[in-house]
């Protein structure tokens, strides 16, 4: 009889490494812990109908001019012309609700749009961990973890999310990837603190200069949504969830 090979895991430390591993039949995470896809999962957990990601401005402004609701930042600020920038605290609001939302971040939307031939592209972060890890391990495909980094580099919070990803679903998947293997060690070395080893991170500083403490604070919490944002074509939508796991929730609440 033949049995399929146990199913793998890896993490992709920047989207501009992507054609190196190809998402082609994989089930894609695209991660961008502050704050793209920590907005993303905000904003649909509350109501909004879709959310279309866009790699440009120009893109994300030929949506407005159709009578979308848009978003667009760059470099941590809201770009001139649009009524939305990239805090989650914008989308707790139940007005949002049915309605479709275009948005272009930095490096979120560009790591989304460049893994969207995958099997399946969805949107993780901390505030949907368990909605996440409970999906990948019922489902029967390898994993690529997309982490947004920051204008091409590394950077340390989506590379700690990969982390905390892997601890929960390693029992299931095999990884003889470097990134992947270098992600989960992070983690495990600073799964105590996590927000006090994040204020070396450089996003955390440059945000902090943008006077936006409170939405560092919030993406850093850990399953206040059961939300599964998916890519259907072009939009995001919220997939039906399975129910929590609490046991893995409390281990890692406690290290965040
Ligand atoms: O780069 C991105 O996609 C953004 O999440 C960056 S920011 O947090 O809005 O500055």
């Amino acid at each position: 009889m033949h049995m399929r090979e146990v199913k793998t895991i890896e993490v992709c430390t920047s989207p501009e490494l992507v054609p190196f591993y190809g998402v082609e039949g994989k089930v894609v995470v695209v991660v961008d812990i502050l704050r793209a896809t920590s907005c993303m999962t905000t904003a649909l957990a509350f109501g909004m109908k879709s959310i279309i990601p866009v790699a440009t401005i120009e893109e994300c402004r030929a949506y407005k001019e159709k009578g979308y609701l848009a978003a667009a930042e760059r470099d941590g600020k809201t770009v001139e012309g649009f009524d939305f920038g990239n805090s989650p605290y914008t989308y707790m609001d139940s007005s949002f609700k049915g309605k479709k939302l275009a948005v272009t971040t930095t490096n979120g939307t560009l790591a989304i749009t460049k893994s969207k031939n995958a099997h399946k592209v969805i949107i993780g972060s901390f505030l949907n961990l368990s909605s996440v890890t409970n999906y990948l391990m019922q489902q029967d495909r390898d994993v690529l973890i997309v982490c947004s980094g920051w204008k091409g580099k590394l950077n340390l919070e989506d590379t700690v999310f990969a982390g905390a990803i892997i601890d929960i679903v390693k029992d299931t998947f095999n990884t003889d990837n470097d990134s992947a293997i270098a992600a989960y060690a992070l983690y495990d070395l600073v799964r105590k603190d996590i927000k006090g080893f994040l204020k070396k991170a450089s996003h955390v500083k440059r945000l902090k200069g943008l006077n936006i403490k409170r939405d560092i604070i919030y993406c850093l919490q850990v399953d206040l949504y059961n939300v599964l944002p998916e890519l259907q074509g072009d939009e995001l939508v919220a997939m039906p969830t399975q129910t929590t796991h609490n046991t893995i929730l409390r281990k890692v609440a406690s290290g965040v």
